[in-house]
C-alpha cells in the first residue's frame, strides 16, 4: 500500500525515467530500433524495478498515465536517439491490456505522436499474448485503430502464453519477440532450438519480424541468426540505458 501511495504522485514529482535497450539488425548490426523502459527511483523507497510497479499500475489504473508518461518522454528522446543511430530509428513501447482496453488509446498515441512530430509507423507497441487474448470484440476497434494509423503491434514474450495461431489470424500483428526462456536454452537444449524453428517457420510464414531477446552470449547470437531470426536484443546487444554512448556489439 506503501508503493501504490508512492506511485500516485511518482509522475508528478519526476520520479519516472525510460531507459533504452538497442535492437540490431543481424545481418546488418546497426541499431534498428531502440525499446524503452520504464524506471521509478523514489527518494525512499530507491529504484522500484517495473516488474514490481507495473503489475501495482496495472491493478490501480495508474498505467494509463505512466504509459502516456512513457510514451511522451520516449517521443522527446528520438531525436537525440535517431541523431546517433540513424533517421529510421524504430521505438518500441510497453503496452499492458488495461491501455488496449481503453478506447481513448489510439487518439492520445496519435497526440504524443504529433506532439512530438513523429510518424506513427516509427513506434511499435508491445503486447503480451495474455494482453491480446483479453481483447474483445468490443476493444479489437483499439489494436485496429493503432494499426490503421501506422503504429505496428508486436507480440512479447512470444511463447509464454496462450499461442495460439488464432491471435495472430485475429489481430495486426507485425513481428514477434521470441520470449528469452527459448533463448536461454540455446545452443544446448534441443526441445528450444525445434521450437525456435518451429516459431520462426509460422512468423515467416506468415510474414511476421521475429525479434529475439535476451541474448547474452555470441553463440546464441550466431545461432538464432542462422535459424533466420531478424532482429536481436539482449545484454550482448547492449544493456537498457541512456544509449548516449555506442552499444558495445560485440557478437560476430
Ligand atoms: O526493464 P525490465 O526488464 O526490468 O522490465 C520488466 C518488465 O516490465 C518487462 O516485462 C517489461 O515489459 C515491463 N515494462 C517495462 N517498462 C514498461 C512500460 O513502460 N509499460 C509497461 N506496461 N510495461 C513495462
Ligand atoms: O517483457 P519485456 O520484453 O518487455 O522485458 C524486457 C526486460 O528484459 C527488461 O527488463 C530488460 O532489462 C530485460 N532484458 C533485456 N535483455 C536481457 C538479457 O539479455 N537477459 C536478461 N536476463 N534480461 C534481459
Ligand atoms: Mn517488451
Ligand atoms: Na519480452
Amino acid at each position: 500500500l506503501q508503493v501504490e501511495t508512492a506511485l500516485r504522485s511518482a509522475v508528478e514529482r519526476g520520479e519516472l525515467s525510460v531507459v533504452f535497450q538497442p535492437i540490431i539488425g543481424f545481418e546488418d548490426e546497426g541499431v534498428v530500433a531502440v525499446e524503452a523502459l520504464a524506471r521509478w527511483t523514489h527518494p525512499d523507497l530507491g529504484a522500484v524495478p517495473p516488474d514490481e510497479f507495473v503489475p501495482i499500475a496495472e491493478q490501480t489504473g495508474l498505467i494509463h498515465g505512466i504509459g502516456a508518461f512513457v510514451l511522451a518522454a520516449a517521443c522527446a528522446a528520438l531525436p537525440a536517439l535517431a541523431e546517433r543511430h540513424g533517421p529510421g530509428l524504430q521505438l518500441a513501447v510497453n503496452v499492458s491490456a488495461q491501455q488496449l482496453h481503453d478506447p481513448g488509446l489510439p487518439r492520445r498515441v496519435a497526440e504524443i505522436l504529433t506532439a512530438h512530430g513523429i510518424s506513427p509507423d516509427r513506434l511499435a507497441l508491445e503486447v503480451t499474448e495474455t494482453a491480446l487474448l483479453s481483447v474483445d470484440a468490443g476493444t479489437a476497434t483499439t489494436v485496429e485503430g493503432l494499426d490503421a494509423m501506422g503504429v505496428r503491434i508486436v507480440l512479447d514474450d512470444f511463447g509464454t502464453g496462450y499461442s495460439s495461431p488464432t491471435l495472430l489470424k485475429r489481430h495486426p500483428i507485425a513481428a514477434i519477440k521470441l520470449d528469452r526462456s527459448f533463448v536461454d536454452g540455446i545452443p544446448d537444449e534441443r526441445d528450444d532450438v525445434a521450437i525456435v524453428t518451429a516459431l520462426v517457420g509460422m512468423a515467416k510464414g506468415l510474414g511476421l519480424l521475429i525479434v529475439a531477446e535476451g541474448i547474452e552470449t555470441p553463440e546464441q547470437f550466431a545461432v538464432l541468426r542462422d535459424l533466420g531470426c531478424d532482429r536481436a536484443q539482449g545484454y550482448l546487444v547492449g544493456r537498457p540505458g541512456a544509449l548516449t554512448d555506442p552499444p558495445d556489439v560485440t557478437a560476430a
